[in-house]
């Protein structure tokens, strides 16, 4: 096949009927861009020689040396099998630090190519990415690849390998059972809560019965069967694969049986009857051979290269286009998920929105139908790839073009650009006031985006709508019929664009074009201004901006950089801001410290953008910081009974209310009180307000709900919010769903004598208001509205209370409380400040003292005295926050403290003779292995483990050394988890002495951890700088 012409592309571009916009997708190095390779090979654009070998879609040159693909690319191929097809492929990466580069490339596919390896199996990445599919609601192939190795390596006879590929087969199928599962139960749970709300109570007593709705629901087009002729088997390295169509339409001639019957027996428990000249089933039963063994494998494994094995690219791209939907089959389901932002649902969106739902099914190219654009990320090229397309007409081949030409190109093209926004005035003269500038070749943004209805043409303007706006707020001030070349600055979220170019994606290389009709895949130029990193274009103002992309991977590995020549920063800064718009994932913020930091997924994404930075978007040489590791502060209940010394409760307690002392000395110390209880009691400067807090742990559960649960919490800090204000909102069911669930959930975990009516005492969360840390109110008289107030809307009692003045001051001193622990500054968890002393005087002397004890809203009405008189101490406001600040921190001081560590979940599939190794790895690095099983038909184990993220730095290196690269482990962020050993304790016994030394740091790893952290932010770190005191003691005594 020769190299298809960019007017075909064009030509097929207008028909989406025939149009497949798909998605490779796998666990990592399971043989993604192999196959695309084979797929890419058939349009003529590399050699078929080469396929398997080049990689081609692995443009980048680190993604080429460590074999990893890294960013998600597309190309446009075509394809006839009867029809015409135009085939949008993206491949994507397999490694879990680059997940959220799947995110993108879902969104824009209709379908996806799922690729399981043979040997190996459904791995943790199989997992998420069948996941993600589901989530956005695309059609998943399966496609498994290197059936080669169960030959070559493994060594299977054909009825094992059999065997092995149905249960693999199985595994995968298990996987999509149980998103099936949870959806139709989930909706099931919905549907009956509308019917009740529409009074429908059922009559008679009710007998849930979970698996009833299953049943009726059908679920076969789901799964994989080769029998449905979604699976193909293939060895992309070699460029071969088949499906047992191919083998149904053999046989069905050489056998006389119908290809039908064929199809449906080739893959199953059916044999041959060599004498009835029939198949049966039962093979199993009967030991005999099964039909796909007798017809198929042993035909492989006999001649491996047979006449029978067809290209692989006929063969999957034949199932892509018959099994995978085109754009114009887009379920209704799907467009509602897009459009409905957040809390949002769809019936509750205005009606010219939900108008646009039929633009979306129609997926139309007329003039008439309003452009939708969704861009899922923005990609830095080459300026030479793109100036040199952009130019196709000039300058046909990319790789001849001269580097000065570009530049000159480029010149030119900024200089059009900056005309253009020539409002941008400052701009305008920074750049020609320093014309070397101009020398360096810029990074151009290029947006991956697909047109969901309507052409988009070059230079056509467009409505960028940011994830915030709101089209009924759009549709109210805009006035009818406006287009994107009107003013529109007025509205928040909103703004408007140009569509610069427009590119068709070939992998390597971009392709100009002119207009794009809906249903393709395509890049976008000129948006960099506009768009960070992803964003929903529009013609209509009526249109939504589309959910936000599912990430998968929580970005968590930070390191701060520097310029190695300070007076490059500027230089970094811009780098920094460009790597940020590049790269989904990655976060770049400046800290309070000053520091700039960048967050990545893990240690390979780490290099990645470091290297980005160096070479492409800062082009200068920069230093990393060791990468920081956060941690946790929290507090943990006393232990009831103490292993080593039973003194050392109460000598924990006379250490601390030493401590405090200690802490508070300077000040004056009447101010501070501590109990033996754990309450402390502090008084501000000017003696108006004094607090008495107390610090709890809370149950684990809790923390981890609480956490889990932060999109709720905000949600409903947002709502009290504009409740307070007086504003009304409109909340979907949905949300005052999940707020009173997780109200129950609370409600059923804080049981208990001390917890007694404790959520609906909750104050506030924290930090950031937010997190899993709790404020609550035992302050006796005080009765504050709740913050589940929204859930009783309309209630009168609800309304009889006020807040007390300066309430929102304890919840700041709380917040900054929370936010930066005693230990070493880190955000605390897991933590409940019990506020049960709040008092006020009325007025400043400290002689009246009886006469402000008393709270409660009436003294309301004396507040503003209070807040006039300003004494030297400062506003009132500003030294009760502080007051509640301090009182939080001395309350944690006086509990057992504890850091938390993050941690990583990691699954290392190893052989057994290097399983020695891999242990002895994790043991060092204080990994803890959950389980080990042997996975079936290899001889391979699959090890659970986690292990601190702190220890995790060259973790997947040492692996691999150790074991001649047989074992590669992924980490993914799993939870934080309590470090068992106190940082602060200290040997007291004469055994302690003996067996940890004097100073007992050698194996206190908390400690280890504390001092780290501390020295990092530049606090006091306590060591002792004498050494062996007590034996200068003893000569002195000698002497
Ligand atoms: N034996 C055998 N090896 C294969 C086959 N397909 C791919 N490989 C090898 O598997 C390795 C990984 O292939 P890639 O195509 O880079 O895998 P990938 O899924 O794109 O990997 P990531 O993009 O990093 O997730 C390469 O060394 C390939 O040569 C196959 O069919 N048989
Ligand atoms: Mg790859």
């Amino acid at each position: 096949m020769g190299h298809t012409s960019l007017e075909k592309i064009i030509s097929l571009q207008r028909n989406p009927a025939n149009i497949r916009n798909l998605c490779i997708l796998a666990h990592v190095d399971h043989g993604k861009t192999t196959l695309a390779d084979c797929l890419v090979a058939s349009n003529g654009i590399i050699s078929s020689r080469l396929a398997g070998k080049l990689r081609y879609l692995d443009s980048r040159e680190d993604e080429q040396i460590r074999g990893i693909t890294m960013k998600s690319s597309a190309i446009s191929l075509h394809y006839s099998h009867g029809n015409e097809y135009l085939l949008n492929l993206i491949d994507s990466p397999g490694h879990v630090d680059f997940s959220s580069e799947v995110s993108t490339a879902v969104r824009l596919c209709d379908g996806a190519v799922v690729v399981v390896d043979a040997v190996e199996g459904v791995c943790p990445q199989t997992q998420v990415v069948l996941r993600q599919a589901w989530l956005e609601n695309i059609r998943p192939v399966l496609v498994i690849n290197k059936i080669d190795r169960l030959v070559v390596e493994l060594k299977l006879t054909s009825q094992e390998a059999y065997t092995h590929l149905k249960k693999i087969l199985e595994q995968v199928n298990a996987v999509t059972g149980t998103l099936f599962t949870s959806k139709v139960l989930e909706e099931r749970a919905e549907k009956e809560e509308e019917k009740e709300k529409e009074g429908e109570k059922p009559s008679g007593d009710q007998v849930y019965d979970w698996s009833a709705g299953l049943e009726e629901v059908d679920d076969s087009h789901l799964y994989f069967s080769p029998d449905q002729g979604n699976v193909v088997f293939a060895s992309a390295i070699d460029g071969w694969g088949f499906s047992i169509r191919q083998f149904a339409h053999i046989y069905s001639e050489r056998m006389g049986i119908k290809k039908e019957v064929l199809l449906k027996t080739l893959w199953g428990d059916f044999y041959l009857n060599m004498k009835a000249k029939r198949i049966m089933k039962g093979a199993q039963a009967k030991g005999k051979k099964p039909l796909f063994v007798q017809l198929v494998l042993d035909n492989i494994w006999s001649l491996y290269d047979a006449v029978v094995i067809r290209r692989l690219v006929s063969v999957s791209l034949a199932m892509v286009c018959e099994k995978l939907p085109s754009p114009l089959e887009m379920a209704a389901e799907r467009v509602e998920k897009l459009m409905s932002v957040g809390a949002r649902r769809f019936d509750s969106l205005p009606e010219q929105t939900q108008h646009l739902k039929t633009a979306f099914l129609q997926c139309s190219s007329e003039e008439k139908a309003p452009v939708i654009v969704f861009v899922s990320k923005m990609f830095a090229v080459d300026l030479c790839v793109c100036v040199c397309s952009c130019r196709g007409a000039q300058t046909h081949k990319l790789k001849t073009c001269p580097p000065t030409l570009s530049r000159l190109i480029n010149m030119q093209r900024t200089r059009t650009d900056l005309v253009s926004l020539s409002a941008n005035m400052e701009n305008l003269t920074l750049k020609d006031s320093k014309p070397e500038e101009e020398e360096e070749p810029k990074e151009t943004f290029v947006a991956f985006a697909r047109v969901y209805s309507g052409v988009v043409r070059r230079g056509q303007r467009v409505f960028v709508l940011g994830p915030k706006y709101d089209p009924a707020q759009g549709l109210s001030t805009l006035p009818e019929g406006c287009s994107a070349s009107d003013d529109v600055s007025e509205i928040p979220h909103l703004s408007c664009c140009s569509m610069e170019n427009l590119y068709l994606l070939m992998g390597r290389e971009l392709e100009e074009l002119q207009e794009v009709p809906a249903g393709n895949v395509l890049g976008i130029g000129g948006l960099e201004e506009y768009v960070l990193k992803s964003a929903t274009l529009s013609t209509a103002p009526a249109c939504p901006p589309f959910t936000p992309l599912n990430f998968e991977a929580t970005p968590i590995v930070r390191v701060a950089i520097e310029p190695k020549h300070p007076s490059e920063m500027p230089k970094l800064v811009r780098g920094m801001r460009l790597l940020n718009q590049a790269d989904p994932c990655a976060e770049v913020l400046i800290q309070e410290t000053g520091e700039h930091v960048l967050v990545t997924a893990g240690e390979v994404h780490l290099q990645r953008c470091l290297d980005d930075l160096r070479d492409r978007f800062a082009k200068i040489e920069i230093s990393a910081s060791e990468p920081i590791i956060p941690f946790r502060e929290t507090v943990v209940r006393p232990p009831k009974v103490d292993m080593v010394n039973e003194e050392l409760g109460k000598q924990q307690k006379v250490a601390i209310i030493h401590q405090v002392k200690e802490a508070s000395q300077g000040r004056s110390s009447d101010t501070l009180h501590l109990d033996s209880s754990g309450l402390v009691t502090l008084t501000t400067p000017n003696r108006l307000a004094t607090v008495g807090i107390r610090a709890i742990p809370l149950p684990q559960e809790v923390t981890r709900l609480l956490e889990s649960s932060s999109e709720v919490i905000r949600t409903l800090e947002q709502v009290n919010m504009s409740l307070r204000e007086g504003k009304s909102l409109d909340i979907s069911v949905r949300t005052l769903e999940a707020i009173s669930d997780l109200k129950a959930q609370l409600e059923s975990l804080l049981q208990g004598r001390k917890w007694r009516n404790a959520v609906e005492r909750i104050w506030a969360f924290g930090p950031r208001r937010y997190g899993p840390n709790i404020l609550l109110n035992s302050v006796e008289g005080y009765q504050r509205p709740s913050v589940w107030q929204c859930l009783s809307r309309g209630d009168k009692a609800s309304e009889a209370t006020a807040l007390r003045d300066f309430d929102n001051s304890i919840i700041s001193g709380f917040q900054l409380a929370a936010l930066s622990g005693p230990m070493c500054e880190e955000p605390l968890m897991g933590v409940c400040f019990s506020v049960e002393r709040w008092d006020v005087q009325s007025t400043a002397p400290p002689q009246h003292q009886d006469s402000g004890t008393a709270a409660g809203p009436s003294h309301a009405g004396r507040r503003p005295e209070v807040a006039a008189s300003s004494d030297c101490y400062g506003p009132v406001s500003g030294q009760l926050i502080a007051a509640v600040k301090e009182a939080c921190r001395h309350a944690f001081q006086a509990q057992p403290q504890r850091l938390m560590a993050a941690m990583y979940t990691c699954e290392i599939m190893a052989t057994a003779d290097v399983l020695g190794r891999v242990y002895g790895v994790l043991g060092k690095r204080e990994g803890r292995v959950l389980h080990e099983e042997m996975k079936e038909g290899t001889d391979m184990f699959i090890i659970k483990a986690v292990l601190p993220v702190a220890e995790s730095f060259g973790f997947a290196d040492e692996i691999r050394k150790r074991t001649s690269g047989l074992a590669s482990p992924q980490l993914v962020f799993s939870h934080w988890e309590v470090i068992s050993s106190d940082p602060y304790w200290v040997p007291t016994t004469e055994e302690e002495y003996l067996h940890f030394g004097e100073k007992a740091d050698s194996e206190n790893q908390a400690l280890k951890y504390m001092n780290a952290v501390r020295r990092r932010k530049g606090l006091y770190v306590e060591e002792k700088i004498v050494e062996h005191a007590e034996k200068q003691r003893t000569l002195g005594k000698n002497k």
